[in-house]
């Protein structure tokens, strides 16, 4: 090891220099000591900003001022009393640990490619318990809690000993494909009526929770629901802390005030490979970042043990002694014993040794984390739960492994371990005090001390002075009746189109209120300032300043109850807003209707992850990708023209994805898709691409309702080929069939496809169908069987997506579509250069025919055929 007062460059030695004079510190100490005594805290803080502005004005550098000691916030003289039975919860924590641990090394040992962890939880164990015992609120008005996903085994295990899952289950963990599995992690789609919030990819968790917290607020605000009084707790990794998106929605936490929120990180200070920051420290990295973005920041660090140490620190050196240990070296304490400690730790100053003259290695080993003494756990929630006017967070240390000795306790690849030998598990059997014999380590029995035992009785009856048990998912849904939508027939886009649906939704007595608009500063590109100033804009302190438009018909209006989510430039913010809309009526017992629209690129590309986690949460609700296409979005180039989010939308298998061309199309989908989340209950989203180019809108031909939302229909009757088109690529589909029919006599049918997404889950669905000796055709089948001709098909998306459909799709099928680099230009050169124009959509179509006529028309329509092709270019 290298010796710590050589690492000047350490993050600690930064913060905390060596002390040049002790003497006169002490002088300048005393003095305030004195003020404060004399004068009160308010002086004390006036002559401290004093002092900085003085100290600013002479270009004194100021030292960070957002940390504080490395101690527990909450002083011994503040902790409240421990309300519950210390040796009861004792003995339960012990059970579930042992269940939680005998259930991972059960499915390795039974299959050794099923994995697991042990030794999250194991650090996680008391900060859960000591939630469940006392904290977290059960029902329907109760709790929400976002667990540490590897801690999953634990969550289980409780839920065994409360009887709510059976040991058939426990035996079955990540044997999920035979029906009585259990997830490895939090997954409300596959245990629906038990994970409410999938947290499984890191950083999503921390960020849905944030936004939840926001969303129970807006519910609140809008006068929809009661929140008050209800927290979400969001249990996150040190490690998960690195995510762009743990870190991502904190200053919205602060600005909205959210005391109904509570994050609990658990410093076990290592992640997958090693130390989180083994040469500084993440507790007072987070804390300033925490207290930076305005949370109120609980230290939770040292169990009760160490309170009579700190009370005999006078001098601080115990302090010092801890401020100038990085997390590489604690997590070094954490893997030795007391003599190690001992050695190592407090003789590094003589101060120090006297201070623990009086403790055996035993007692040193002893010593407690924080995270790990039940008392001081629950002093610091209470103390979160008491706070007003801001998100807490508290950065609870413990360590890894914790109980797993030799190995797994601190240890650099614990994460890992899953696979203990006997000699282990009666190690931690002992550690523990589990009551089981030799035998029954061996077999990996899992215990239940029965619903007479003490500690049973106690399980329950705290659970049930909470309100119930949790975690518990809501599959029961409140249904909404839906109003019949229509569209406009006059000239204009599919993004008009939306907007006025949207509004006739808004307007709708039934449904009205439950919609939820949301955008991530782009309500003007889609046309949708419209609604700012009748439905407003929701913040959580109203509008404070006179906005500059007031004098305008459709002014910039901030609300309290505004009805609309302006997020600001955060898809990621605003997918976690658009989850919990989508969620509520699980979590809230209150349906509501989202829409989010956005920059199509910055999607399923952006934030397809979140996206993940909002279908694995049973989301309902619609995600609008705006200014799609990556030849209709003209101008912006290559970063913004998507070409590829439904190709993205139909691996999805709960979402389902349109591009639809006509005004008629979108009201039929969005009404449909609104009775099924809302009327039929669903659990299904919808993907629907609209795009800014104007043009005629046409009267709904009749009879076409069923093919728009199976996804294709006849637009039009042709003898000798048939063209497929979606989105706005249909109209220079239906160019190239008139092109076709003037300059080559050849008659085409036109067929718009509004989802070959859901065109091939149906033709996925009857060739299984047929391959299991039943009998089924599919709607491309049903639509195309009866046709003459090749068929071909054009998109404003790559090949792939109408590739799709190629297995079911009778005869010659031609797929057209935008594969390549985006790039800037008008529509009409960027449909020529990616060959989806009428021209070549008709060359495409002859060449289909007959090769001679293709290359006549190659002649005929100017087109230069020895270019490289666009996806090379
Ligand atoms: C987005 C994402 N990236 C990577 C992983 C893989 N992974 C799972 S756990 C883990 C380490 C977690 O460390 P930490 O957050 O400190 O939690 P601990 O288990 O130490 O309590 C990693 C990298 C993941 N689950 N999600």
């Amino acid at each position: 090891m290298t010796d710590l007062a050589d690492i000047v460059t350490s993050a600690f030695w930064r913060v905390n220099p060596p002390d040049a004079d002790p003497l006169e510190t002490r002088e300048w100490l005393d003095a305030f000591d004195a003020l404060v005594a004399s004068e009160g805290r308010e002086r004390a803080t006036f002559l401290l900003r004093k002092l900085m502005d003085h100290a600013r004005a002479r270009r004194v550098p100021l030292p960070p001022v957002l940390n504080t000691p490395y101690k527990n916030s909450v002083t011994l003289a503040e902790q409240p009393q421990f309300p519950g039975n210390l040796e009861l919860e004792s003995r339960i924590s012990a059970i579930v640990r042992w269940n939680a641990l005998a259930m991972v090394v059960r499915a390795n040992r039974a299959h050794a490619e099923l994995g697991g962890h042990i030794a999250s939880y194991a650090s996680a164990a008391d900060l859960f318990e000591v939630g469940f015992n006392h904290f977290f609120r059960g029902g329907n008005a109760g709790d929400l809690v976002y667990f540490q996903p590897h801690s999953a085994p634990g969550v289980y295990a409780r839920a065994f000993l409360e009887g709510r899952l059976p040991e058939e289950r426990l035996a079955h963990y990540r044997q999920e494909t035979g029906g009585k599995g259990l997830s490895s992690y939090c997954h409300p789609y596959l245990m629906p009526e038990f994970w409410q919030f999938p947290t499984g990819s890191m950083g999503l968790g921390p960020l849905n929770a944030i936004y939840q917290a926001r969303f129970m607020r807006y519910l609140e605000d809008r006068g929809i629901l009661k929140t008050e009084g209800r927290k979400v707790w969001a249990f996150v990794g040190d490690g998960e802390m690195d995510e762009p998106e743990s870190l991502a929605g904190l200053s919205l936490a602060a600005r909205d005030g959210l005391d109904n929120l509570i994050f609990v990180v658990n410093c076990n200070l290592q992640r997958l490979d090693g130390p989180v920051r083994g040469n500084g420290s993440i507790v007072q990295e987070l804390e300033g970042l925490f207290a930076g973005a305005g949370w109120n920041v609980l230290k939770l660090l040292w169990g009760a043990d160490w309170d009579a140490l700190f009370a005999r620190d006078v001098d601080g050196v115990l302090l010092k002694r801890l401020h100038e240990t990085v997390d590489g070296e604690f997590q070094m304490y954490a893997a030795t014993d007391g003599r190690f400690n001992r050695e190592h730790f407090f003789n590094k100053y003589p101060e120090l040794t006297e201070l623990i003259s009086d403790m055996s290695d035993a007692d040193i080993d002893h010593l407690r984390r924080g995270g790990h003494d039940p008392v001081k756990i629950y002093a610091a929630y209470r103390a979160a739960l008491e706070h007003k006017g801001q998100p807490t967070v508290i950065l609870a240390q413990t360590k890894k492994g914790y109980g797993m000795g030799n190995w797994g306790q601190g240890k650099m690849g614990t994460h890992q371990q899953k696979k203990l030998d006997d000699d282990a598990l009666r190690e931690f059997r002992d550690r523990f005090s589990v009551p089981l014999s030799d035998d029954d380590v061996a077999q990996l029995r899992f215990l239940h001390p029965g619903p007479e035992s003490a500690e049973l009785k106690y399980l329950h009856a705290r659970r049930q002075a909470l309100g119930g048990y949790l975690p518990v998912r809501s599959v029961a849904a409140q249904k909404l009746a839906v109003p019949a939508l229509s569209s406009s027939e006059r000239s204009q886009s599919t993004t008009m189109a939306f907007v006025q649906l949207l509004s006739q939704l808004m307007k709708d007595e039934a449904v009205g209120k439950r919609v939820v608009p949301i955008v991530a500063d782009e309500a003007r590109t889609f046309g949708m300032q419209t609604l700012f100033r009748q439905f407003g804009i929701y913040s959580s302190v109203g509008q404070l300043y006179n906005p500059e438009d007031q004098d305008e018909l459709l002014y910039y209006r901030e609300a309290k109850d505004g009805q609309i989510l302006e997020e600001g430039i955060t898809e990621a913010g605003a997918l976690s807003s658009w989850l919990a809309a989508a969620t509520s009526y699980s979590s809230h017992g209150t349906p509501m209707l989202p829409f989010y629209i956005y920059y199509s690129m910055f999607g399923f590309q952006r934030v397809g992850d979140l996206i993940w986690a909002a279908a694995d949460s049973r989301a309902r609700g619609f995600l609008i990708g705006g200014t799609a296409g990556r030849t209709t979005l003209a101008g912006e180039g290559l970063q913004h023209q998507d070409g590829s989010s439904h190709l993205a939308a139909s691996t999805i298998p709960n979402c389902r994805a349109y591009d639809p061309c006509f005004g008629y199309e979108l009201a039929a989908i969005i009404e449909d898709g609104a009775r099924s989340m809302l009327e039929r209950q669903d659990d299904v989203f919808y993907y629907v691409t609209v795009a800014n180019e104007n043009y005629p809108q046409p009267v709904a031909p009749a009879g076409v309702g069923e093919g728009i939302l199976r996804g294709m229909y006849r637009l039009r009757e042709g003898a000798q080929l048939q063209l497929l088109g979606s989105g706005p690529i249909l109209r220079e589909v239906v160019a190239a069939a008139e092109l076709l029919e003037k300059d080559w006599k050849i008659s085409a049918g036109v067929w718009s496809v509004t989802s070959f997404t859901e065109l091939r889950r149906d033709g996925m669905q009857a060739e299984r169908a047929r391959r299991f000796g039943g009998k089924a055709a599919s709607w491309v089948e049903q639509c195309l069987g009866p046709t003459k001709g090749p068929i071909v098909a054009a998109s404003d998306y790559v090949r792939a997506v109408a590739d799709l459909i190629r297995p079911y799709v009778p005869g010659k099928y031609v797929a057209l579509g935008t594969d390549g680099f985006g790039r800037s230009d008008t529509r009409a050169a960027l449909r020529a250069f990616f060959e989806v124009d009428a021209k070549h959509i008709c060359i495409a179509a002859l060449a289909a025919l007959d090769a001679k006529l293709a290359a006549r028309a190659l002649d005929r329509y100017g087109i230069d055929s020895v270019l490289r092709p666009p996806w090379e270019r």
